[in-house]
């Protein structure tokens, strides 16, 4: 039996598994806090137990791991603790199974943990994680991942995963890389984002797809930001800029009335903001749209659209967002003959929550010729282009429909639902500050005969700078 499960129990005896949060000696009686994931009760050891497991109760330490039965008494009325869902009742312990001792924790685990510093938080990231706080934003990171499954099953998407050992893509961050063992000093490299996969998924058919994808982004750190996250990943055939939004909107806002009915969305339909005003209104293309700051469970969101599709750097082109985007269906004539290319919009939307962008995506070209006007205006030489890009030019040449999409960060949306300032607090493992796994210890240097295996040397400089 789980400990939320106690109150419906009064006057019977149950039979409780989980830790022992704290012990506190009164002479005749002792107390433990018992904490499972479902929550924690008072514990009394006193006459009823008898010598023999009273004895044993002075032993518990924190974090020590128990097997409990007792009754399930209803406190007196001046004993109740009105801050515990738990708090009339108490158990009077019977019997007792340690199921395992535990040395004293490296920090505090009843509180919030903020005060402790990150690196030993990470490197003891399993006890960290054994806070209240961190257990319900965990549990409400699953809620919200199975809601999204299951209202994108109801619309009819397929949930299809996509390779991890992939190949370079130009989304705007450094790749991570992955030396190939069978065909020495090539590479792999781990996806920034499903992008081109999701496109030939619509290329192959399969008209709704959805993924709750991994991405890999070589780039600093930041509160917001992790080498390692999650994308909701989604792209649809024969749809518009209108539809894609409709569907996310509409999923957003079901997806808050679940999973968090404690916030209020401030202002549905959410409103509409260009790109042009938006940096004119606000000075950024995510606005914090907030009428009140101070409001904890107040969520504004926002789309941004409008975006230029391009923008000049040291007199050469590079896309604003994603090359794979279609400009808005007006501007396709520029495009095609590589005018006013400054003044191209794309069909990208952002959405912005609090300040904070959760996602974006773009209807795609969906013609070869388009999509290859793009790399040229980028610059890019035909050989180039072929070697990148021929899969998905031929790809959409082999009669792929009109398609679109979006992606959302995922741990971005679960920090703001759980009021946190940092999406490390809503990731059961995350990295550092600095991009490490204090607790692996990664990354790690290879043995030589790993390296060997590869073909690899690691150049002398580096390992003499260490
Ligand atoms: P984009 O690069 O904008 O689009 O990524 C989509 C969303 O992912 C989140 N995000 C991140 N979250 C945590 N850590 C990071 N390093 C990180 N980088 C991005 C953001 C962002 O809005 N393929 C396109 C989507 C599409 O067009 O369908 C893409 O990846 O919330």
């Amino acid at each position: 039996m789980s400990i939320s499960e106690i109150l419906t129990h009064v006057g019977k005896e149950v039979s409780l598994r989980g830790w022992v949060s704290v012990r506190r000696d009164h002479g005749k009686l002792i107390f433990i806090d018992l904490r499972d994931r479902s929550g924690s009760v008072q514990v009394v050891f006193g006459p009823w137990s008898g010598e023999e497991l009273y004895e044993q109760a002075k032993k518990l330490r924190a974090e020590w791991v128990v097997s409990i039965a007792g009754l399930v008494k209803e406190r007196p009325e001046n004993m109740r603790n009105e801050n515990s869902p738990t708090g009339s009742v108490e158990i009077e312990a019977k019997k007792m199974e340690i199921l395992n001792e535990a040395e004293t924790p490296v920090f505090d685990l009843q509180t919030e943990g903020y005060e402790v510093g990150e690196d030993v938080r990470m490197r003891y990231r399993y006890l960290d994680l054994r806070r209240s706080r961190l257990q319900r934003n965990i549990a409400l990171r699953h809620r919200v991942v199975k809601f999204i499954r299951d209202y994108l099953d109801e619309q009819g998407f397929y949930e299809i995963e996509t390779p991890i050992l992939t190949k370079s893509t130009p989304e705007g961050a450094r790749d991570y890389v992955v030396p190939s063992r069978l065909y020495e000093g090539n590479f792999y490299a781990l996806p920034q984002s499903p992008q081109q996969y999701k496109q030939l998924l619509m290329a192959a058919g399969f008209e709704k797809y959805f993924q709750i994808a991994r991405c890999f982004r070589d780039e600093d750190t930041r509160g917001d930001r992790q080498p390692e996250f999650t994308q909701l990943d989604m792209e649809l055939s024969f749809v518009a800029q209108e539809d894609v939004m409709r569907l996310n909107e509409e999923l957003l806002i079901a997806l808050v009335q679940k999973a968090a009915p404690e916030k209020r969305i401030q202002q549905i339909p959410f409103p509409r903001i260009s790109y042009k005003e938006a940096m004119e209104k606000y000075g950024t293309d995510r606005p914090d749209v907030r009428e009140d700051k101070e409001d904890k469970n107040l969520l504004a969101f926002c789309w941004v659209v409008d975006f230029p599709f391009f923008e000049q750097a040291d007199n050469e082109w590079t896309f604003t967002h994603n090359p794979f985007s279609a400009p808005k269906p007006e501007h396709m004539q520029h495009l095609m003959q590589k005018e006013s290319i400054g003044d191209i919009l794309t069909t990208q939307y952002d959405i912005v929550l609090n300040g904070f962008e959760i996602g974006g995506g773009s209807i795609r070209n969906h013609r070869p010729e388009a999509l290859k006007k793009v790399f040229e205006i980028l610059g890019y030489e035909e050989e180039r282009i072929q070697k990148n890009f021929g899969h998905m030019l031929a790809a959409l040449a082999s009669g792929a429909p009109p398609h679109g999409g979006i992606a959302w960060g995922l741990e971005r949306f679960v920090m703001l639902l759980a009021n946190e300032p940092n999406i490390r607090e809503v990731i059961a493992f995350p990295k550092t500050g600095d991009a490490r796994d204090l607790m692996m210890d990664s990354p790690s240097e290879l043995e030589k005969r790993q390296l060997d295996e590869l073909g690899i040397e690691v150049k002398k400089e580096k390992l003499k700078e260490k």
